[in-house]
């Protein structure tokens, strides 16, 4: 097992024992030992090797070996008997908002209530309001948080998607006989979230192809098992989590791979429209060809089909129909921004608050990824949850900046903050440490509940403070886990337009708080974007292609984001 397997495997041990009604004590052993070995930045295959891990605080010598035993055998005994003797559903129920484990073994003992349908049902009846502990508005909440479950649906975050689609692809691409391989569909256009994956193959003989497909080891369930199209459940361990999808592999021959991956990279309403074109030209587009064998015949690859349609190549992040096919025909599509144009990122955090890395250690990284520059911004004063940094800890920190600026040649580490924007609009520090930093992210941690106007003038007014540099979080959303706060983000890119501020979009896969429809709005308003890894760890730098997806799919330029700038045109733009 990984690391992140390890402590998946703790922390499940900690909420099983809570169902089983085991104390506290026993239990924050396991998950004060999960955070522990979390926070271990060395180098863990070592450690298994080595057998030591009792030096780090939070875990002792029992749990050592239990963390050794995962690491090299992959399971537990110990666990294995805990998850045998809890139903599954009660796991399941732990996904609802305002439900903890406790609450769980409580519906489970008084009211035998063992899945999630189960629970619905006893809410809707309204017994679980009159359980001990629990309450009319509590069994509100229940509802409201399994009705939001349902409207996720059971799409899956491209970050956990992706890597499941490219596993099956890798070993397809092996497999006789398979001249190329493409994972189309949503993940093609670099959508947040992904229903399945649609896999395309071209091969003359798709016999074979389709008999290894159908038994690759991520495979759970065969849905289908046809002559050139097979369904599959696909499973594989993704960071801390299981991810579970469809996947669908077709094979078609290698003349007609170009039309097979257009038609099944979608999206529909592109596809629609580019069918109507060809019929304008007195064609037939289908997944196939275009109804013209010297023409279908000159199609080598996807470019060549837009050139037979009169269009320029469209990306597959732009193909939604919101204008790329009239702009493709005008020969006016933008030229979208790539990974290699970022020099350097605003929004990161060190161990002087929530992150795991110093300030030298998250300066190298970025270095090492060829960037001029890293923006420190940990959480400030009132944030003491996350380690706020106080006046005189934001000090040190400019003192220990400027030091290591001496010794760093042609990079610099720029003085920011992440201010909390505080509950009627204002920053975190006064006017005078304010202006003592090279640029400020302003952003929302706390009351995320205030009502639509009240939200969008707090985040307007910190906005119109002449400190800030940047939003942070637009939206505070937590993807397919937690709806962004209500606010009406038309009315902040009006007002980060007029003051020239700029909108932040937040690379963390499991949040993007900026939908890319937004940025394609601010784009239109004249509003400068800034992708930010929002880092916590070196490892989190790393997080920026999944900001430039999404910058991608708004339409956006290198000129229309601040951070493919230079270190001397960001000085500059910052007054520094
Ligand atoms: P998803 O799976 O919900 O994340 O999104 P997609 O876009 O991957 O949708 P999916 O898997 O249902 O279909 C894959 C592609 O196949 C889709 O992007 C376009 C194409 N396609 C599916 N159904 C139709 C259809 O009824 N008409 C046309 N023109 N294309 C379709
Ligand atoms: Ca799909
Ligand atoms: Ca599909
Ligand atoms: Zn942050």
């Amino acid at each position: 097992m990984t690391k992140d397997e390890v402590v998946a495997a703790l922390e499940e041990i900690g909420t099983l024992l809570q169902f089983k009604g085991e104390n506290d004590f026993r239990v924050r052993a396991y998950t004060a030992g999960a955070r522990a070995l979390a926070g271990f930045d060395g180098d863990f295959k070592a450690r298994v090797a080595a057998e030591h891990f009792d030096d780090i605080r939070g875990i002792g010598e029992a749990l050592q070996l239990k963390i050794i035993t995962l690491a090299t055998t992959g399971r537990l005994d110990y666990l294995d008997e805990l998850r045998a003797s809890v139903p599954p559903g009660l796991v399941d129920m732990l996904r609802l908002p305002s439900i903890g484990p406790k609450k769980v073994k409580a519906l489970h003992d008084e009211l035998k209530i063992d899945t999630i349908a189960q629970l619905k049902a006893a809410c809707e009846a309204g017994t679980v309001a009159d359980l001990k502990g629990f309450g009319k508005k509590t069994q509100d909440k229940i509802l409201e948080g399994i009705a939001l479950l349902d409207s996720f649906g059971k799409r899956v975050r491209f970050d956990q998607a992706y890597p499941l689609g490219m596993a099956l692809v890798e070993q397809i691409r092996l497999l006789p006989g398979v001249e190329m391989v493409e994972l189309c569909g949503s993940l093609r256009r670099r959508r947040e979230t992904a229903k399945d994956l649609d896999i395309l193959v071209a091969s003359d003989d798709a016999g074979p192809i389709m008999d290894a497909f159908v038994a690759l080891p991520e495979v759970v369930t065969v849905i289908g098992h046809g002559p050139t199209k097979s369904s599959i459940v696909a499973k594989l361990g993704v960071g801390t989590d299981a991810i579970t999808l469809n996947a669908d592999l077709r094979v078609v021959t290698a003349a007609q791979f170009p039309f097979a991956q257009m038609y099944f990279t979608g999206s529909k309403e592109h596809n629609i429209r580019l069918r109507q074109r060809a019929i304008e030209l007195g064609l037939s587009l289908n997944e196939y060809g275009l109804g013209d064998d010297a023409i279908t015949a000159k199609c080598k690859t996807e470019a060549d089909i837009y050139l037979a349609l009169g269009m320029d190549y469209v990306p597959p992040e732009l193909r939604e129909d919101t204008g790329e096919v009239e702009a493709a025909l005008a020969k006016k599509l933008p030229k979208l921004i790539e990974r290699g144009e970022l020099r350097g990122v605003f929004h990161n955090h060190t161990t002087a608050s929530d992150g795991t890395a110093t300030l030298e250690v998250m300066a190298q990284k970025c270095l090492a990824l060829g960037w001029e520059y890293f923006g420190v911004a940990d959480h400030s004063q009132s944030l003491k949850m996350a380690g706020g940094l106080s006046p005189e800890r934001v000090r040190e920190q400019w003192a220990e900046v400027d030091a290591l600026n001496k010794k760093l040649q042609g990079f610099r580490i720029l003085k920011g903050t992440e201010s909390d924007i505080l509950l009627d609009g204002s920053l975190d520090y006064d006017d005078e440490m304010l202006a003592g930093f090279d640029y400020v992210v302003a952003s929302v941690h706390t009351h995320f509940n205030l009502p639509e106007a009240e939200q969008t003038a707090r985040v307007c007014k910190a906005l119109r403070h002449p400190a800030t540099t940047m939003l942070g979080h637009a939206t505070g959303r937590l993807l397919l886990r937690r709806p962004g706060y209500k606010i009406d983000l038309d009315e902040v890119l009006r007002t980060a337009a007029e003051h020239g501020k700029f909108i932040e979009i937040n690379a963390q896969p499991s949040r993007l708080d900026l939908e890319w429809t937004y940025v394609k709005r601010a784009k239109a308003l004249g509003v400068k974007l800034v992708i930010n890894p929002d880092a916590h760890s070196p490892d989190d730098l790393e997080l920026t292609p999944y900001g430039i997806a999404v910058a991608r799919r708004g339409w956006l330029t290198s000129a229309d984001v601040l951070n493919t700038r230079g270190l001397d045109e960001i000085l500059k733009v910052l007054g520094r």
